[in-house]
């Protein structure tokens, strides 16, 4: 009895340390796909910059070289990866394929070529839009579209090839892979804020827009209630006080005059008429605007008013006008 537990014992120790040696290090398509999401990512928010404070002066900026090279490696990569899978010359990947038309490879590996070629593609498209219209206005032009496109189709392969190989690694391998797996996602996450962190920049912070990229992991206020009689208030005052207004998203009309004309147009004159006025107030929509016009430069403070649940909230925003 003691031999058999001893010899199995000894047997599962074997398997064990099979298991170790069978994989420990992370295949290096894996590797040359990582380096193609970091070489997208810093040429990506590079190349922002570049359009925004150098222009678009040529095509061959180092970063629309690091744009490129993501395409160009995520291509090369997993069309090596397909041609050897298909040849049969690549035993260790050969149970994780599918079949596309006649070729053999890895899901991931097809989505990512795919994307490859697409971003690829994109790069004489935008050349010659970037010649007819000139620079860009903002990031969702054609030609950056279809990149966009294949640069998704990228990140998703990479993903699918990490996650694949992942769940069929263990031990420390696996350890390795779960971390390569979370930063390949975090990767993502801030490759798509390029796209939100657009509605961020100066010239629209003045528009609901903006506050509703900052605010991006949260969902529009369903619980905005009328206070005093308007679903908001704003007061402007400039920093020498010379300047000040107290408006509401109505215009700038001051309660006096709205209870007065409210009192003309109905019985329910004075404060009580608030309960009534034109505006609908069981429906105070989550995004509040305030139209007015800044009339000279200088710094501004504006405190803003609202009311939720049943509670009145106050924000103060600064604001440089020049
Ligand atoms: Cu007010």
């Amino acid at each position: 009895m003691a031999t058999a537990l001893q010899s199995r014992t000894k047997a599962s120790a074997g398997v064990q340390t099979q298991t170790r040696d069978r994989a420990v290090s992370v295949p290096w398509y894996i590797w040359s796909l990582y380096a193609s999401v970091i070489s997208v990512l810093i040429g990506g928010y590079w190349d922002i910059s570049w359009h925004m404070s150098v222009g678009r002066d040529s095509f061959w900026t180092p970063a629309h070289m690091a744009i490129q090279l993501c395409g160009l490696l995520a291509g090369l990569t997993c069309g090596y990866l397909i041609f050897s899978c298909t040849l049969g010359s690549n035993p260790a990947l050969q149970s994780a394929t599918v079949q596309v038309w006649r070729f053999r490879g890895p899901l991931g590996a097809f989505i990512a070529a795919w994307g490859g070629a697409t971003m690829l593609t994109s790069a004489p498209f935008d050349n010659w839009w970037h010649n007819a219209y000139g620079l860009d206005v903002k990031i969702f032009s054609p030609p950056h579209v279809v990149l966009d496109g294949g640069v998704l189709a990228i990140q998703a392969g990479a993903l699918l090839l990490v996650a694949s190989a992942r769940n069929r690694a263990d031990g420390l391998l696996r350890t390795k892979l779960d971390r390569l797996l979370l930063l390949l996602g975090g990767m993502i996450l801030m490759l798509g804020l390029t796209v939100v962190w657009e509605s961020t920049y100066r010239v629209l912070m003045h528009s609901a827009a903006c506050y509703r990229a900052a605010a991006v992991v949260g969902k529009p206020a369903a619980d905005m209630q009328p206070y005093m009689g308007m679903p908001a208030h704003a007061v402007v005052i400039r920093s020498d006080a010379l300047v000040f207004a107290h408006v509401h998203p109505a215009g700038s009309i001051t309660m006096a005059s709205f209870d007065l004309a409210q009192a003309g147009l109905s019985d329910n004159s004075g404060h009580g008429a608030m309960g009534s006025m034109a505006m609908p107030m069981e429906t105070v929509p989550p995004e509040i605007s305030f139209p007015y016009g800044f009339p000279k430069p200088g710094l501004y403070r504006v405190f803003v008013q609202i009311k939720r649940s049943g509670k009145v909230q106050t924000a103060a925003f600064a604001a440089s006008v020049e």
